[in-house]
């Protein structure tokens, strides 16, 4: 039975390189009080000078960066393949003229990396969503014949005006027409200021337990409600973090659309697909949840078949030095067991068959 993990995160050497030339978010760079320690800034306000030294970004290492590492990691963890990805933000910053080129040049690393271990490394491609549509369209075309790509890595902010954006819809349409996964992650989180005044003294909890979920569900909501589903209804989207609380909250956003009378004026409430319907069809989820209640409402809305393991390696690294089990890995592993109880089969899909089935990691 193959351990397959879906969330995993890389910075191939060019991006990370990338990242040393910048002077501004997201880059790399060292503070004065520790001169040594290389920090990657890729959060919006990381580098706010009010911000705690200890909160100023994440110790960068070759965890980030060195493939051989991440084999490491997966063999520690018993993980038998791994669909990697470019983690945030992406190249959502650069300029229009540039992303194009850095787009290819990402992608054809990240397919030669996953080359040097067959069979046991695939990706997620990047997209050049800062440039022209055009642009795009053709990388979306030309990542197909990419022998270890299955699909793309997105933010929230699609081409700047967000994943409702009506001009997305050739990006969709090609998506859907080559038959990649979307694999919507999240990065802007929600405004500093809903974490108060005193936000600053709580480290990275609130922006990563909460911003982050509740950007994919706003996201993906929007998508929902401006009808891209009604338009795409082959468009196949992973949801990062079990769909941050859409499977708790999936009701309550059906209840609000059925009772909007603005949305009933304009006819927007017949004749479209729910979300129920979505979660069920166009939707998979991660299993990056961290416990059986989220687990398990992830398994409700969507289904045993549509979820998939994984890691969000190489973040949330274990705080002791030297520790090599990771336990944010096995807060994962162990909520897919306690969830499925002596359901062996569906926990060994959620594990790796489904990934397999899903993202065809046997051809
Ligand atoms: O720790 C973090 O900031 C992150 C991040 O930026 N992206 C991610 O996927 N997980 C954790």
């Amino acid at each position: 039975m193959p351990i397959v993990d879906i969330h995993t995160h890389i910075y191939p050497p060019s991006y990370v390189s990338l990242l040393r030339s910048r002077t501004t978010v997201p880059y790399v760079r060292t503070f004065e009080d520790a001169p040594d320690s290389s920090r990657l800034i890729i959060l919006p306000g990381e580098d706010d000078p009010s911000t705690p030294s200890t909160s100023r970004g994440r110790p960068i290492g070759p965890e980030y960066y060195d493939i051989a590492q991440k084999i490491a990691f997966m063999d520690q963890h018993k993980i038998d393949k791994s669909v990697i990805s470019l983690a945030n933000p992406w190249l959502d910053f650069l300029p229009k003229e540039e992303a194009g080129e850095a787009a290819r040049k990402i992608n054809d690393d990240v397919d030669t990396i996953c080359a040097g271990y067959p069979g046991r490394l695939y990706a997620f491609a990047t997209l050049p969503l800062s440039a022209d549509t055009a642009t795009i369209v053709s990388e979306i075309e030309r990542i197909k014949g990419l022998k270890h790509i299955r699909g793309v890595i997105m933010g929230t902010s699609g081409l700047g005006q967000g994943l409702d954006d009506p001009e997305l819809d050739p990006v969709y349409a090609a998506l859907e027409k080559t038959e990649q996964m979307i694999f919507l992650h999240p990065h802007y989180g929600l405004p500093a200021s809903v974490y108060g005044p005193r936000g600053n003294e709580y480290g990275h909890v609130l922006p990563l337990a909460l911003g982050f979920p509740l950007e994919t569900t706003i996201a993906v909501s929007r998508m929902l409600l401006s009808g891209v589903w009604d338009r795409f209804q082959k468009l196949n989207v992973l949801l990062a973090h079990s769909g941050g609380t859409l499977p708790f909250l999936a009701g309550r956003l059906e209840s609000c659309v059925k009772h909007d009378g603005h949305l009933k004026k304009a006819g927007k409430i017949e004749n479209r697909r729910d979300v129920w319907d979505i979660l069920k069809t166009n939707i998979y989820l991660d299993a990056v949840i961290y416990s059986e209640v989220g687990l398990k409402a992830a398994v409700n809305a969507s289904g045993a078949d549509r979820l998939m393991f994984g890691t969000d390696h190489p973040f949330f690294p274990p705080l002791e030095e030297n520790a090599e089990e990771w336990h944010s890995v096995n807060a994962n592993y162990t909520a897919i067991s306690s969830t499925f109880g002596g359901d062996d089969k569906a926990a060994q899909d959620v594990l790796g068959n489904n990934a397999v089935r899903i993202l065809r990691l046997d051809s």
